[in-house]
């Protein structure tokens, strides 16, 4: 374990732009993570598998998440408990969303990409049923002329029954980088069966040195 479970703190939710842009101004070169996908790809079981129960009853808490909820976390063997930031950003490619919704959200989004420390670094979860789908696409696309550090994490692999296609998932990984050019990382794992966590876990805490 590596990053410390009891040493998460909910800061606040922020469904405001103004309250965000303040918020992320008022905390430049901040280091972290931000945790970005499609709704119901995961995230919330990544964030609660790394960052503990926390986590977990913010993000069942209604209204949460349409809004940029903020942690704090420390890791485990730093004996200064210095303080890393959290973000657990609302979900993006909502076919349902209406249409005044996905403008508030592109307009959050618009404020959080560009205040964001470029320190934070963004892990865009995807489902590894369906790599690449066209939201996922077209956020890259989006998220691009942002020039954040990346890691792309395909999630839900226990739903991927066989080896063959397992393996056949992870010889397109020179691919994906073709696809999403800038991305630094790409892992595969499944929350819910904890395949794959420590591996993420580590170049996570490594990223967070070299920033
Ligand atoms: N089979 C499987 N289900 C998962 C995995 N991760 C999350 N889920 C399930 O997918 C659903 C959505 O997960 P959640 O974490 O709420 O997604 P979020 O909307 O991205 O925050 C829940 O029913 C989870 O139990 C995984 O690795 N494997
Ligand atoms: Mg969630």
């Amino acid at each position: 374990m590596i990053f410390d479970k009891s040493s998460t703190e909910f800061l606040m939710g922020i469904d405001s732009p103004e309250q965000l842009q303040k918020w992320l101004n008022e905390h430049p070169a901040i280091k972290g993570f931000a945790f970005i996908g499609r709704s119901n790809v995961g995230k919330s079981s990544l964030i609660n598998a790394y960052f503990g129960q926390k986590t977990a009853r913010v993000s069942k808490t209604p209204g949460r998440t349409r809004q940029v909820n903020i942690f704090s976390f420390s890791l485990c063997d730093d004996p200064e408990k210095r303080k890393y930031y959290l973000f657990d950003v609302p979900g993006y490619g909502y076919a349902e969303v209406s249409k005044e919704m996905g403008q508030n959200w592109q307009y959050l989004m618009n404020l959080f990409f560009n205040y964001i420390s470029n320190q934070t670094v963004m892990i865009n979860i995807q489902d590894a049923r369906h790599p690449y789908l066209e939201a996922d696409r077209s956020f890259f696309k989006y998220l691009k002329g942002f020039n954040l550090n990346t890691i792309l994490v395909f999630n839900k692999m226990d739903k991927i029954k066989t080896q063959k296609e397992k393996h056949a998932l992870k010889l397109k990984t020179p691919e994906l980088f073709k696809i999403f050019k800038w991305v630094q990382q790409i892992h595969f794992v499944s929350a819910e069966k904890k395949d794959g966590l420590d591996s993420l876990e580590e170049t996570m805490k490594i990223w967070l040195f070299k920033l």
